[in-house]
């Protein structure tokens, strides 16, 4: 029998796979194509499910936030793709199949995320009435922007070296701020929105305390996410991954095992997820699927 995180993943790609399909009337049939093969590519889909729950830990229909659930995916699937490019990572392999560049060319894997880009904000203003679009489009902007996984981005490439013109990041500190940015920005933005559909059209509006408790969860999920995702790129395998794996130590890329660790980081990730989990004690059981979520992270 299908389990509800099955269920879930299935209707958000549902959602995307229509996304895609409304294009096709007007754009080319081959753009279309290349923004598919990604945005359809096996993922766990960890972002939307992040805003269909915090939707739910608010109080609202969890139905009407997987279109903001959907949004986060195409802009998650975009910088995948531009990561791997051959100015960012020079990547082949990604969710398991060739890159997006390698299978379609460099032009087309640049073209393909930025319209993936452009439609997540397409897809929350299309969605949703005004109050809630307007939100959305604010949260997800700031999380996949300058303040959030593009500055993120910028400072994990000046740590390697490949950016000139600021400081070198170097300390435990520097790399919190690299994730809070480049893994971060997104998780927030994923928690916020959730929260938006729910609540911003209410009568009352957002209450602060779920914004206090989301960014609470969202920090610890986004911080344990990224130590357990550097954990990986040692301990794990190519085949296991779908991506190529090893090269942050090749690269001498700033990352937690290597500043603190392979045990320290992985006792860490653990009381991350165990802080976000403790973020939402206040909200009740309606908060309940979300804690499972970073529950199951700690499990493995
Ligand atoms: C190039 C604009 C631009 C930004 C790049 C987020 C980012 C910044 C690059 C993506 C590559 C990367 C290693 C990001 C760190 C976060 C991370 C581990 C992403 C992979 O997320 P998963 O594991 O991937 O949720 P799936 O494929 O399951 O969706």
């Amino acid at each position: 029998m299908r389990d509800a995180a099955q269920t879930l993943r299935a209707d958000i790609d549902r959602c995307l796979d229509r996304s895609l399909d409304a294009l096709l009337p007007t754009a080319p049939g081959r753009l279309v194509e290349a923004m598919r093969y990604s945005l359809l590519a096996p993922g766990k889909r960890l972002r939307p499910m992040l805003v269909v729950l915090a939707c739910r830990a608010a109080g609202g229909d969890p139905s009407a936030a997987i279109h903001a659930g959907c949004a986060v995916e195409m802009i998650h699937t975009y910088s995948l793709i531009h990561d791997d490019l051959p100015a960012m990572d020079d990547d082949d392999l990604r969710r398991g199949i060739p890159t997006c560049h390698r299978k379609f060319g460099e032009a087309m894997g640049i073209l393909a995320g930025d319209a993936l880009l452009t439609l997540a904000f397409e897809t929350l203003a299309s969605s949703y009435p005004p109050k809630i679009a307007s939100v959305c489009i604010k949260e997800l902007a700031v999380g996949a922007g300058a303040s959030g996984m593009v500055g993120g981005q910028v400072l994990d490439l000046a740590a390697e070296g490949r950016i000139e013109g600021i400081a070198v990041p170097r300390t435990l500190d520097d790399l919190e701020k690299i994730h809070l940015g480049k893994t971060g920005g997104l998780y927030r933005a994923s928690l916020r929105m959730g929260l938006a559909v729910a609540r911003a059209d209410t009568e009352n509006g957002i209450p602060e305390s779920l914004t206090i408790a989301f960014d609470r969860f969202s920090r610890g999920f986004g911080l344990a996410f990224q130590i357990a995702d550097d954990l990986l790129d040692v301990e794990s395998s190519s085949e296991l991954e779908g991506k190529r794996v090893g090269k942050d130590a090749a690269r001498g890329k700033l990352t937690f095992p290597g500043l603190m660790g392979i045990d320290a980081s992985r006792t860490l990730a653990a009381n991350l997820y165990r802080e976000a989990i403790d973020s939402l004690a206040g909200i009740g059981p309606l908060a309940e699927p979300l804690a499972e979520l970073a529950r199951q992270r700690i499990r493995g």
